[in-house]
């Protein structure tokens, strides 16, 4: 059992993990074995996540790359195969929201979002694939979002590209299967990071900001969730456990989607 989930001697590659849910997801996949690789925007970034590893003990390999990038993320995947082989895993993390009203949105903006949040996955994808075709087998896992079924207000562009990340996964999933590669998906609910920071601030007076009850009501566990929730699953889709699993968004939601919402 101890080594379905081990990911020994396995290189897993997670984008955007200095902190946040991806870092929590690599911390994850290090305790498991893993030699964890890890990119941001710039070096500063590069070097706190690089600490924040070694705190905990891990030895990772920090990179500077803008995900969107196509040149500096093939720059990268090939540094990454020199310094410590070909990644084995890799998770689609690094991602962006802009909450604004879609009629407020500027077309640049709306991109911005879908560049970094969906044609960025399809970047690095394309990257790791070759080699793993090569190497026999792969996982990728794309950090997708209740805004994969969903939409709400302000978030059109966000939920316009996790859905599309949601069909990317399936889409790779059919196109590479067939060399043993599978491609999923991790849905989560909403969790406490910088990201979701606004929605979570306290008011002025005192009390908490209404998004923190009105999330509360829509989640059965009646909680946010935090980074560490994701690492069984992260861990799960990671390793051999998972082998024959394709396609497949998980969703780590406390419930969410099953759920209408407390009754007033
Ligand atoms: P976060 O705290 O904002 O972290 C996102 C990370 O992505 C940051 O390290 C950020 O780097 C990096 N990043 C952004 N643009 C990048 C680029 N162009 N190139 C390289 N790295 C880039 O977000 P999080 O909450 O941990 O979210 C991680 C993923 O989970 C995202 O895809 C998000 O959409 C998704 N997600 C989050 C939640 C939630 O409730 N928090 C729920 C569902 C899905 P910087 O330090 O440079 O900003
Ligand atoms: C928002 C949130 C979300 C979450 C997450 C939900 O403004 O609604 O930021 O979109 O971060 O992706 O799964």
């Amino acid at each position: 059992m101890d080594t379905m989930f081990s990911l020994q001697g396995k290189v897993a590659l997670v984008t955007g993990a200095s902190y946040g849910i991806g870092f929590a997801m690599a911390a994850g996949f290090a305790n498991a074995g893993a030699t964890v690789v890890f990119n941001d925007i710039n070096q500063e970034l590069v070097d706190k996540g690089i600490a924040a590893y070694q705190e905990q003990g891990i030895r990772a390999y920090g990179y500077v790359c803008d995900v969107t990038d196509e040149d500096g993320v093939n720059a990268m995947i090939a540094k990454i195969e020199q310094d410590v082989g070909v990644v084995d895993i890799l998770v689609n993390n690094a991602g962006i929201i802009k909450r604004i009203p879609m009629i407020e949105m500027t077309a640049a903006q709306f991109r911005q979002v879908v560049d970094v949040d969906l044609n960025a996955p399809f970047i690095v994808s394309k990257a790791v694939i070759p080699s793993m075709i090569r190497k026999g087998h792969g996982k990728i896992i794309n950090v997708c979002s209740m805004m994969s079924e969903l939409g709400r207000e302000t978030v059109s562009a966000y939920a316009a590209a996790k859905g599309g990340l949601k069909m990317l996964t399936r889409n790779i999933c059919s196109e590479y299967g067939q060399h043993n590669i599978q491609c999923n998906g991790i849905g989560p609910g909403y969790i406490a990071t910088p990201q979701t920071a606004p929605l979570r601030e306290q008011q002025a007076d005192g009390s908490m900001h209404p998004f923190d009850s009105f999330i509360r009501a829509k989640t059965p566990a009646n909680r946010w969730g935090e980074a560490e929730d994701l690492i069984g699953p992260a861990v799960f889709l990671a390793s051999d456990a998972s082998n024959f699993v394709n396609g497949h968004i998980l969703y780590v939601d406390g419930g969410i989607l099953a759920y209408i919402g407390r009754q007033p």
